[in-house]
């Protein structure tokens, strides 16, 4: 974490609003945590996308998922009909994932500091693109090796709604509205409730355009 980083999250913060809000036990929001540093992240972004495009990849079912899909950092989220796992390369190119931009790493890190994790070293970043229409139905990450580390998500371009549900399919879920900059931090007890996001309404975000994209953080490894 570059000194010069924390400075900018200091300036820009407004001085009334909350800066961390409580949604469960040990899940944070985080509004327009990211804000201060949209100017490195969109193009650290962009150079990552480059290197490894965005795809549909298919669901152990056989159905393409709505959300495109790519990853940077050691570890990238997989899916095919043969199931849901992390691999060291991307099956498109047959290369390493990209590297995590520092700009990305310093970002989880100083948002999970902020709920109270700390040294959150993320070794997979899965990028999730939505376009209006596009949604993820409610599901569980069980994926990683460990549960230990929170998952850190930040959203850019256009809004969305956010299921957080409970431990089991059923229950019933929190809606949560997560606009541009906004992070989310979930940990600990909440690290297995199930959740998703509501169809993306139309609509064209002045930096994004007609898209939401979702980035999360995780120790996969
Ligand atoms: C809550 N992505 O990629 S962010 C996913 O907005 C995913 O693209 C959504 O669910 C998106 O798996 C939601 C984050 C998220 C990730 C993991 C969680 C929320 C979580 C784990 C437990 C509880
Ligand atoms: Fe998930």
């Amino acid at each position: 974490m570059q000194p010069h980083t924390f400075d900018l999250f200091a300036d820009h913060q407004p001085a009334q609003q909350p800066r961390a809000e409580q949604i469960g036990e040990q899940s944070w929001v985080l509004r327009g945590f990211a804000l201060p540093l949209t100017d490195r992240l969109l193009p650290a972004l962009d150079a990552v996308l480059v290197a490894a495009p965005l795809r549909h990849m298919v669901t152990p079912g056989g159905f393409s998922m709505s959300v495109g899909t790519s990853s940077c950092g050691q570890l990238g989220w997989i899916t095919d009909r043969s199931g849901y796992r992390y691999s060291r390369v991307d099956p498109l190119s047959g290369l390493p994932w990209p590297e995590l931009p520092p700009v990305f790493a310093d970002l989880a890190e100083a948002a999970a500091q902020e709920a109270g994790f700390s040294d959150f070293k993320a070794d997979s970043c899965l990028i999730n693109r939505y376009i209006p229409g596009a949604k993820m139905s409610l599901h569980q990450d069980k994926d990683e090796n460990a549960y230990a580390a929170p998952i850190v998500s930040l959203s850019l371009g256009l809004p969305a709604m956010f299921l957080f549900g409970g431990f089991a399919r059923g229950d019933k879920s929190q809606r949560i509205p997560l606009l541009h900059g906004d992070m989310v931090v979930w940990g600990g007890v909440d690290r297995l409730r199930f959740h998703g996001v509501l169809p993306i309404k139309q609509g064209r975000h002045p930096q994004l355009g007609e898209q939401r994209i979702n980035l999360t953080f995780r120790v996969a490894g």
